[in-house]
C-alpha cells in the first residue's frame, strides 16, 4: 500500500532512527487514543529494535487508557515537568505524533522549538506546520495517526506488520479505533487493511474495545444524562446542535479527563442535524470540539471563529469569554459563516 506514504518516507524515516540515540516521542495536549496509541505503539516498536525512547505528552491521559501505559512510563510534562523537560533536552531525534501545529502542545512548545535535535512529524490532520520539522509524513486520507503509523512500519518492515511487537500492534489498533468512534467515522478503505493485519496478528479487538468504550465511571454516564437531557440546544433551521458545559456543572459530575469525549458526535444522531458543536469549561479559557456530518467545513470554521483548527469534519479550539456568552456567540458565528459559504 505505497499509496498512502510519499516515495522515500519510510526511507528518511528510517535513516533519522537509525542515527539517534535519545528518541523523544511526543503528542498533542488532551491526548485521546489515537494520541496515546500512536506514541506508545511507536516507542515499544523502536524499544524493540534496541532503541532508548521516551515519551513525553503534555498533560494527562483519559483514565480508561492507562492499560497502554500499564507501569506508568509516559512522562506527564503536567506532573513531572524537570524529568519531561530535560528528556526533550537530551534528545537527538523528537518526533511528533496526531498534531499538525506544535502550539497544540501548549507548555512543550518552547521548549520543544528551543530543541537543536531532528525532528519528525507524522500526522493526519490538514495544514501542518511544515517549518518546524525536518521531515513531515503527512496524510489526511487516513482514518487515525496510528493508520499512518501503521503502513510507515509495515514498509520499513518490508510489507509485514507480523512482527512488531503485541503491544505495538494493540496500540494502533486503540487509537483506529478510537479516531473512528469504532469504525463509524472517516473509515477508509485501508482501514480495514490495516484491522485485518492487526486481527492477523493477534489483537484481540473485544477486550480492545470493552477497555477502551466499557470503562466509563457512574458520573460519566449521569453527566452525559444531564447534557442531553438539559443541555443540548437544537437549532433546526440552521441544521445545529450545540452543548455548552460550565465548570460548576463538570464538578458536579466529578468530571474527570476524557469524560466528555464523544459528547460531541450526539446531537450529529437527530435527523437533520449536520453541524455540532461542545463547549467545555476551563479554568482559562473554554474548549471548543466542533463537528460536521457533511461538507460544512469546522476546519476553516474554527480558524474563523474559535482559534483552532483540525479537519474538515472534526475540529478544536478555545474561546475566551464569559461561559454564559458562549451559546450566543456559536449562533452568530454559525451565521455569519453559513450566509458567507
Ligand atoms: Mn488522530
Amino acid at each position: 500500500m505505497k499509496g498512502y506514504l510519499k516515495r522515500n518516507s519510510a526511507d528518511d524515516f528510517k535513516r533519522a532512527v537509525n542515527s539517534s540515540s535519545n528518541i523523544v516521542i511526543v503528542t498533542h495536549t488532551n491526548p485521546d487514543g489515537d494520541a496515546l496509541g500512536s506514541v506508545v505503539a511507536l516507542s515499544s516498536y523502536l524499544a524493540r529494535q534496541g532503541k532508548t525512547t521516551t515519551i513525553v505528552i503534555p498533560n494527562p491521559y483519559p483514565k480508561n487508557l492507562k492499560f497502554l501505559d500499564p507501569r506508568g512510563d509516559v512522562l506527564i510534562h503536567t506532573r513531572r515537568r524537570v524529568a519531561a523537560e530535560r528528556a526533550i533536552k537530551f534528545a537527538d531525534l523528537l518526533i511528533a505524533l496526531d498534531f499538525n501545529q506544535l502550539k497544540r502542545i501548549d507548555e512543550l512548545e518552547p521548549i520543544v522549538r528551543a530543541s537543536a535535535s531532528k525532528k519528525i512529524l507524522v500526522d493526519h490532520h490538514p495544514q501542518p506546520e511544515m517549518e518546524a520539522f525536518d521531515l513531515v509524513i503527512s496524510n489526511t486520507e487516513v482514518s487515525s495517526t496510528c493508520e499512518l503509523l501503521f503502513w510507515l512500519i509495515r514498509e520499513i518492515e518490508g510489507g509485514s506488520v507480523s512482527s512488531i511487537p503485541d503491544i505495538s500492534a494493540q496500540s494502533l489498533y486503540v487509537g483506529m479505533m478510537t479516531d473512528t468512534n469504532n469504525f463509524s467515522n472517516s473509515v477508509e478503505a485501508g482501514t480495514f487493511l490495516m484491522s485485518y493485519e492487526l486481527l492477523l496478528h493477534g489483537v484481540d479487538k473485544e477486550t480492545l474495545q470493552l477497555k477502551v468504550f466499557a470503562g466509563f465511571t457512574e458520573e460519566r454516564m449521569r453527566l452525559m444524562g444531564h447534557s442531553l437531557l438539559n443541555k443540548m440546544k437544537i437549532l433546526p433551521e440552521l441544521g445545529a446542535g450545540y452543548i455548552v458545559l460550565t465548570k460548576e456543572e463538570l464538578e458536579r459530575y466529578k468530571f474527570a479527563e476524557g469524560d466528555t469525549e464523544g459528547f460531541v458526535n450526539m446531537p450529529l444522531n437527530i435527523f437533520g442535524i449536520t453541524i455540532s458543536a461542545l463547549f467545555t469549561e476551563k479554568e482559562e479559557h473554554i474548549r471548543v470540539s466542533l463537528r460536521s456530518s457533511d461538507n460544512f467545513s469546522v476546519n476553516q470554521f474554527s480558524r474563523r471563529y474559535f482559534n483552532g483548527a483540525g479537519h474538515e469534519r472534526a475540529a478544536g479550539g478555545r474561546l475566551f469569554m464569559a461561559v454564559e456568552d458562549v451559546g450566543k456567540y456559536f449562533e452568530e458565528s454559525l451565521r455569519k459563516e453559513l450566509e458567507e459559504n
